[in-house]
């Protein structure tokens, strides 16, 4: 398989289900509009890269409702996650691309998995400051270092 497994992992719409994550919908109700209303010839990119056991830099900063592309580069041996799920819910999602494969559109993702030697792109405004955990999901791999922050300021 050539092809970058991407988890699209809870990409439901929250608020719809009557699950009492209404502050969330309500709080990300113009995530389109937000995506589509930004100015992304004023894009800001960041890169992250996964090794086997680290993420680098170990904290991402962000600006809010500045719209930012972050590379997510794997160049460990194994497959490895970013995944940061109040984080994703902090930003206004526009997609994920590979440059190889095509592109993903979703409400917000929980996790991003990537291959070795491949990466991702992740397009996005970041909405809500705050400090949010990120981490490898894959067992073992947080308590070797695979563990960071994200910012958004
Ligand atoms: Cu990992």
């Amino acid at each position: 398989m050539q092809t970058i497994l991407i988890l699209l992992l809870a990409a439901s719409v929250l608020g719809l289900s009557g699950c009492g994550h209404h502050h969330h919908a309500s709080r990300m109700d113009n995530a389109a509009e937000r995506v589509t209303s930004a100015d992304w010839s004023k894009q800001e990119t960041v890169t992250v890269t996964m090794s086997d056991f680290a993420y680098a830099p170990e904290t991402l900063v962000f600006h809010e409702g500045v719209p930012t592309r972050l590379v997510i580069e794997n160049r460990g041996s194994q497959k490895h996650y970013f995944t940061a799920e109040d984080f994703f819910r902090a930003i206004a999602t526009r997609k994920v691309q590979s440059n190889t494969d095509g592109e993903i559109k979703a409400p917000y993702f929980t996790a991003i998995e990537v291959y070795p030697g491949r990466s991702l792109d992740l397009y996005f405004v970041p909405i809500t400051r705050g400090t949010y955990p990120l981490h490898c999901t894959i067992t073992g791999h947080a308590e070797l270092g695979m563990k960071g922050e994200i910012r958004i300021e």
